[in-house]
């Protein structure tokens, strides 16, 4: 697909449900006993391979497009798969439901497409195994596929060495299987979305600072679950809107739990003109932002503040390339092992685009204020990276075309109808 320059930018939108909080609803109402009612589900390439695994496991789900129903089995609801179950391109998927099978009485073989088995799974692997669960990479490589025997699981206190959402879920969730209480202690707090949603379903649960523990067997109950907005669907309008001259965007029924909101935070302190309407504080909060066009300076992103805009940083390098001054972001190799090398490859294309930015080992220095000129952009079939240059493409002088542009599918089908909708 290719790009131009655009004048300005004005109008509201309404971006898709969030993609880590859609997960969860299909995975904990398969879990719960009764009917859960999801609506603004986000209808991503990522949560239906979720609702697909599900249902190879018995689990009845009603795909509707209003709301997504969930006809839930209980906590030992679950039947063997007959077939491997297909994660697509999602880690979430992967990661969090491997969580739930290690606990299961029967096997299964869970695998996915070339980004996914590149993926490191020796970080759930490791504490699954320390439970009592009997998992192991198929080809020896630490990555999918993954063969999960279920087997009795003891609980533990995992210390992880990542902040990762992915992890500590996978850990609570065979925590619900185990025979004692399953504790969970992160080095910065990762997204809280399954502590928030697996209470609300009834799971014992409690959360303080960096520390999640959950006890064993709960009876969890179906429920209704309005799906907010994706901050990391809104983190490509908030770009733009800031970075296009004249600009004036209100994006509507955004996700600002503080686990997620380090974008706000970041683009804030660069300068941006980001004001928070209608706050809502019941259950996940939300709010609708205002975004004006703004002159933005660069700013040192580091430490506890990382895993709240991990997925958004590639669109935070756009704006930092933008940005008078200098940007140096530390403490973020996790963005080595997502769908693809995010250091890498931002740093290889914006360099293309004319910014001087370097690599490190766990970041990248950029100096901004270099006018950025188009180029061809491979995605790398990473939707994070198609929607980040896409954005770039705005400022940019000539042409820029993004191969493997319809991988946005992933988390935001319509990215490219609603970016056009705003263009003026
Ligand atoms: O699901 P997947 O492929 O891992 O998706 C990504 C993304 O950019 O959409 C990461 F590549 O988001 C992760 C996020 O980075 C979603 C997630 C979650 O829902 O729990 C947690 C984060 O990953 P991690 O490894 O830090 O736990």
């Amino acid at each position: 697909m290719k790009f131009r320059k655009i004048n300005t930018l004005k109008g509201e939108v309404t971006v898709p449900g969030d993609k880590s909080i859609s997960h969860r609803a299909v995975m904990f109402g398969s879990l719960a006993e009764g009917l859960t009612e999801v609506t603004n589900f986000l209808q991503g390439a990522d949560c239906l391979s979720t609702i697909d695994a599900f249902r190879k496991m018995g689990i009845e789900i009603e795909n509707n497009p209003e709301k997504i129903l969930i006809h839930g089995k209980g906590l030992h609801g679950l039947k063997a798969p007959s077939l491997v179950l297909d994660m697509g391109n999602s880690g979430t998927t992967t990661r969090l439901i491997s969580g739930i099978l290690a606990g299961q009485d029967f096997e299964s073989t869970l695998t996915g497409d070339a980004s996914i088995q590149k993926r490191p799974m020796r970080r759930i692997i490791e504490p699954l195994s320390m439970m009592g669960a009997n998992i192991v990479s198929v080809n020896g490589n630490d990555c999918a596929p993954l063969h999960i025997a279920g087997s009795p699981l003891h609980g533990v206190h995992y210390h992880s060495k990542v902040a990762s959402a992915q992890v500590k879920s996978a850990v609570l969730l065979a925590g619900l299987y185990a025979d004692g209480e399953t504790l969970v202690t992160e080095p910065a707090l990762s997204r809280n979305h399954t502590e928030i949603m697996l209470r609300y379903f009834g799971a014992e649960l409690d959360a303080e600072d960096k520390t999640a523990r959950v006890r064993p067997e709960p009876r969890l109950f179906g429920r209704k679950i309005h799906v907010p907005g994706d901050i990391s669907s809104a983190a490509y309008f908030i770009a733009a809107g800031l970075l296009v001259p004249g600009s004036e965007i209100l994006i509507k029924n955004v996700g600002i739990n503080p686990t997620r909101d380090g974008i706000l935070k970041v683009a804030r302190e660069m300068g941006g003109n980001i004001t928070l309407l209608n706050e809502n504080y019941n259950g996940e909060p939300t709010a609708d932002l205002l975004v004006k066009h703004s002159t933005l300076h660069g700013v040192t992103i580091e430490g506890d503040i990382i895993p709240t805009l991990i997925d958004e940083l590639p669109v935070i390098n756009i704006m930092a390339a933008c940005a008078d001054g200098t940007t140096v972001i530390h403490d973020a190799a996790e963005l080595k092992v997502k769908e693809s090398n995010r250091i890498d490859v931002m740093v290889q294309y914006l360099s293309a685009m004319g910014c001087d930015i370097t690599g490190t080992d766990d970041g990248m220095i950029i100096r901004g204020g270099q006018p950025l000129h188009g180029t061809t952009v491979d995605s790398h079939l990473d939707h994070r990276i198609a929607m980040s240059f896409a954005v770039a493409s705005l400022v940019a002088d000539g042409e820029t075309e993004i191969k493997g542009s319809d991988v946005v599918t992933i988390s935001y089908p319509d990215f490219y109808k609603d970016l056009a909708r705003l263009c003026r």
